[in-house]
């Protein structure tokens, strides 16, 4: 299983808008600490979509941005990752998948997602962070997950990290 996910993860740190280096020694411990914790989200994002596969929940035509997504021949219609950055939510919306639409979705009083209590609940942004998934078809059977989360610190800088993973149909390639 863990040869599913192929392998490479690469971290690259980018801070935007670069100030005095004084200003930035004092800033320091916590950028460390926005940049661990964009860290987390992009290793558990690409961790969430190689499940989703695993799962077979989505089928792997459907595990795609709005727009590519091939819903045929599936039970379940799914509506694809949003193309560009969005709040991260603390919650995955009605469809159970981060990262799309849906996210800050609430299912209202009565627990239950589609009844009509449901509305969009801003309390469940996670606060200083933003998140994009963009994922490419490379073959039939492999695709590039690239999952970048912004991190916003204090005087307004901005960081970057994106990893990248490869994602192959595991139903193809094992047994
Ligand atoms: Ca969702």
């Amino acid at each position: 299983m863990l040869e599913a996910i192929v392998a490479v993860f690469v971290l690259t740190i980018g801070l935007i808008g670069t100030a005095a280096a004084l200003s930035y020694a004092v800033h320091f411990g916590a950028i460390s600490r926005n940049v661990t914790i964009a860290k987390g989200m992009v290793v558990s994002s690409i961790e969430d979509i190689e499940t989703l596969r695993n799962s077979r929940r989505l089928s792997f035509a459907q595990i795609a941005n709005v727009g590519n997504v091939v819903n045929t021949g599936s039970s379940v219609v799914f509506t694809g990752y949003v193309t560009d950055f969005q709040d991260i939510s603390l919650g995955p919306g009605p469809d159970g998948v981060a990262g799309t639409a849906d996210d800050l979705t609430d299912p209202g009083p009565d627990g239950v997602f589609g009844t009509p209590d449901d509305f969009v609940n801003p309390a469940l942004v996670r606060s200083g962070y933003r998140r994009r998934v963009i994922i490419t078809d490379l073959s039939s059977s492999m695709k590039k997950v690239e999952v970048t989360v912004q991190y916003f610190g204090s005087g307004g800088r901005v960081g970057e990290i994106s990893g990248v993973a490869y994602l192959n149909d595991e139903s193809r390639t094992t047994h």
